[in-house]
């Protein structure tokens, strides 16, 4: 079977292609936009997401919501990581945590799949990890740069793809995702490619 991944985050979009290339998925990448609702749970968002994606293009589709949680800020951005990285982006965070020595965040994704043979799958991931004092590293994308996963000493920005997502929120919820994904190809023909 296959599916689309909808989403316009470039970094994203390879993060997910690794691990999907691994599992030999058959996939295309489209970039289109799908509304956001303001709301605490990423599920919810990306269940929203899903379901406006597959209206437009009418084919198995895959949409995430991510965010980082940052415990000082009472969980700050969260569902607003988008919004708050174009606002005050990394700098605004590093800010806001001036002087403040209990650094602790962690990262977390929200997959949601939907076609009509399946119908509505969520799977999740995060990562724990601590903010450092300043950005470091010029690799990823948003809030790499300052975000530093438990087990390691380099930020997310300073690692390659590869290294990346041996920690990521995205790449544990992706992989949840693939394992139940390829169990489909022992459907019936008629629901294969
Ligand atoms: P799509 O909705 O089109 O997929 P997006 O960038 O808007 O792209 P999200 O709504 O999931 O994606 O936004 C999450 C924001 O959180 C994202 O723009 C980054 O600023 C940040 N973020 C999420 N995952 C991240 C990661 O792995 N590394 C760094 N920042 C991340």
């Amino acid at each position: 079977m296959r599916f689309v991944l909808v989403t316009t985050n470039k970094g994203k979009a390879s993060e997910f292609s690794e691990i999907f290339r691994e599992y030999g998925f058959n996939f295309r990448i489209e970039p289109m936009a799908t509304p956001e609702i303001q709301e605490d749970d990423l599920r919810k968002i990306a269940r929203y997401s899903v379901l406006y994606a597959y209206k437009v293009l009418r084919e198995p589709v895959l949409v995430e919501d991510a965010g980082l949680f940052i415990k000082a800020l009472n969980g700050f951005p969260g569902p607003y990581s988008s919004y708050v990285y174009e606002t005050i982006g990394v700098e605004g965070i590093l800010k806001l945590m001036e002087g403040v020595v209990r650094r602790d965040a962690r990262f977390e994704s929200a997959l949601a799949f939907y076609s009509p043979l399946t119908e509505l799958k969520i799977f999740t991931g995060a990562v724990e990890g601590s903010i450092s004092e300043e950005p470091r590293g010029r690799g990823g994308f948003g809030f790499d740069p300052i975000f530093i996963p438990d087990g390691s000493v380099k930020t997310f920005a300073e690692m390659s793809l590869e290294e990346k997502n041996r920690f990521s929120h995205r790449a544990r919820a992706a992989r949840k995702f693939a394992e139940w994904f390829k169990t489909l190809k022992t459907l019936p023909p008629i629901y294969q490619d």
